[in-house]
């Protein structure tokens, strides 16, 4: 394989001042959570995407996909809501988001190489941002890698390009898990305080393995849906009168349920209120080395997805079971769904058993062949070279 950094030469004539990576993410527990201000547990994948970067004198943007075999070129000062439109607008607005937040931020040459497999629900859209971002920080001095802080303000910058440039009105996980994620350990996500804490996950020790599950179903975050449930969220908040649904404690849900004015809102409160929980309890569980507990968690979090949050979809579900019949202790869409990847915590020994057993089931039916992978936790966004 041609290194990033060999193509950028090729394509744009000269080496790249460095090449940078980020890496797509599992979430462990706690979807669609994000944006109602409440817990989430990601890991990084030992999946990235790489930047390989050089600066230019002008505004010009020219990025190089190895994947797309394709070069597109923008102006900077056109880049905004909307604008691009395409992949590029995860490259573009990155760098738009950070001179809105007024930092001395120029043209570029980049060369994008991604092993992060794209609409599988594993972020490759954060992880080209961040890669960019973090391209960007060290080409221009921004000092945003530095610390969890620093780090923190790069992600919201990358938010800003996904939801105001790319138009996915997505939360902010997938963003802080690129830049914030720790190999070996999941990370605890306060999306209230913005707190955030290592949690040791390391399953080699314990003999279990992580098995994803790319159905190559599709999925798209800026096609309606995703937005439809944070705004129902967002209305049953108002309902509420509180400023978000992490308000809303376990203890009080039954009463906020009654207050609600529909069924939808009703079922949609419930997945956010009690996912939230659950991410307390895995974090509890993992604390305390209780897998079979994290699976049966896992096992609950794909019913409400499912039945409440009506986010998943024939295959994650079929994927799921799989793999729970062949052994998992417990399995789970993982992401925004509508398609994209299932996660299943297994005993080593079964994880092929696991694998054969999602595979037929996908063949019974007709389906296109699922990927299936083990990923471990692993590092965030930063230089590679
Ligand atoms: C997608 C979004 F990008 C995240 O912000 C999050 O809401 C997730 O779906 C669901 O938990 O990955």
């Amino acid at each position: 394989m041609t290194s990033p950094a060999a193509t950028h030469r090729d394509v744009f004539g000269s080496p790249p001042e460095g090449v940078w990576s980020a890496p797509g993410r599992v979430n462990l527990i706690g979807e669609h959570t994000d944006y109602n201000d409440g817990l989430a547990l990601p890991i990084a994948l030992p999946q990235r995407t790489h930047a390989a970067v050089s600066v230019r004198d002008d505004d010009r943007l020219r990025v190089h996909s190895v994947q797309l075999g394709q070069t597109v070129e923008v102006s900077l000062g056109s880049v905004g809501p909307g604008s691009p439109s395409g992949w590029t607008a995860y490259v573009a607005g990155v760098l738009w988001a950070l001179r809105e937040d007024g930092l001395p931020v120029r043209g570029m040459d980049v060369t994008v190489d991604s092993d992060v497999p794209v609409g599988a629900g594993l972020s490759s859209s954060a992880a080209l941002e961040c890669a960019v971002g973090a391209a960007a920080s060290d080409l221009f001095g921004l000092d945003l890698l530095g610390s969890d802080d620093a780090r923190a303000r790069l992600a919201r910058a990358c938010v800003r390009a996904e939801n105001e440039v790319a138009g996915a009105a997505t939360g902010g996980m997938d963003q802080s898990a690129a830049l914030l994620c720790h190999e070996g350990s999941a990370l605890l996500l306060d999306c209230r305080s913005g707190a955030t804490e290592q949690v040791p996950f390391d399953l080699t020790a314990a003999g279990m393995v992580l098995l994803v599950t790319d159905t190559r179903a599709s999925h798209a975050l800026n096609d309606g849906q995703y937005e439809e449930r944070r705004r129902a969220c967002e209305a049953a908040a108002a309902e509420l009168g509180v400023g978000s649904l992490r308000e809303v404690s376990s203890g009080g849900l039954e009463h906020a349920l009654a207050r609600l004015s529909s069924d939808e809102l009703r079922t949609r409160t419930r997945h956010v209120v009690t996912e939230i929980a659950r991410v307390e309890a895995t974090v509890a569980a993992l604390r305390g080395g209780d897998l079979d507990e994290v699976g049966r968690l896992f096992r609950a979090s794909h019913a409400s997805l499912r039945d409440d949050y009506e986010v998943s979809c024939e295959e994650l579900d079929v994927s799921v079971e799989a793999a729970e019949g062949a052994g998992a202790l417990g399995a789970r869409m993982t992401g925004g769904g509508f398609g994209g990847s299932s996660i299943a915590l297994l005993p080593e020994g079964s994880a092929g058993d696991a694998e054969d057993a999602v595979r037929a089931a996908f063949a019974a039916r007709g389906w296109t062949e699922p990927a299936c992978f083990t990923v471990t936790a692993s590092g965030p966004a930063g230089r590679d070279a």
